[in-house]
């Protein structure tokens, strides 16, 4: 499935979603790691973390939504640039940041949706290879992604909808597809706490934004 594009030839483009990948350069990432407010903000504050979406899959039930979710589960997907992450080191921040062990219920159960024959083989691997690693038996499973449906707005970059200043200001250069902005994806992880001091100065001197936008992210770092 291809990536909500940016109307990114209107004048208000913000310079740093100008030079963003577009969807054709990256490759894509889904992965169910519990609430999925939580990696929706950790993948998103990365450097080569292009893109990210939440959504429900894993499931079969038709057209889920978050409260009618049938056999689906949160997931989060990732537009990454191929030349900064291979999935298996993508893989490797999922382990590190949930919980593998299976003590959720269906909605926020871990599970790695791959989306082709390659990806499935490399997640097969590291899981056999975290199982080899701890001794213990890992319940994330590996399965092919069928179909992602995307989540409620509300529930996209919902950190930074904690920022209402921020996001408002977004929402007005892009409209409701304001989630699919890289700018978005990293003020989204900063908004919870994740990215370096150096990431986020660095990010943050340089974005074409009302001073008082930047303050009001500045404040919650
Ligand atoms: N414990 C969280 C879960 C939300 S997540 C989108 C809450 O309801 O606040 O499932």
């Amino acid at each position: 499935m291809s990536g909500i594009e940016l109307p990114t030839n209107q004048p208000t483009t913000l310079a740093r979603d100008a030079e963003a990948l577009r969807p054709a350069e990256t490759e894509t990432a889904t992965f169910g790691m519990g609430c999925f407010w939580g990696p929706d903000a950790l993948f998103g504050a990365k450097e080569g973390i292009v893109r990210t979406r939440v959504g429900y899959a894993g499931g079969t039930a038709p057209d889920p939504t978050y409260h009618d979710l049938g056999d689906h589960t949160e997931v989060v997907q990732l537009e990454y640039d191929p030349d900064t992450w291979t999935y298996a080191e993508l893989l490797d921040v999922v382990w590190a940041n949930h919980d593998w062990t299976g003590s959720q219920k269906r909605q926020y159960r871990g599970v790695i949706l791959t989306h082709d024959d390659t990806q499935q083989e490399v997640a097969e691997r590291s899981r056999a290879a975290l199982a080899g690693r701890t001794g213990q038996s890992v319940a994330t499973t590996v399965e092919l992604l069928d179909q992602f449906y995307p989540a409620e707005d509300y529930h996209q970059k919902y950190e930074l909808r904690t920022l209402p200043v921020v996001a408002d200001e977004l929402e007005d250069l892009y409209g409701d597809v304001f989630t699919a902005s890289t700018v978005a994806a990293r003020l989204n992880g900063f908004a919870a706490g994740y990215g370096s001091e150096e990431q986020q100065h660095d990010l943050l001197a340089t974005l074409d934004l009302p001073p008082t936008v930047l303050d009001e992210v500045r404040r919650r770092l």
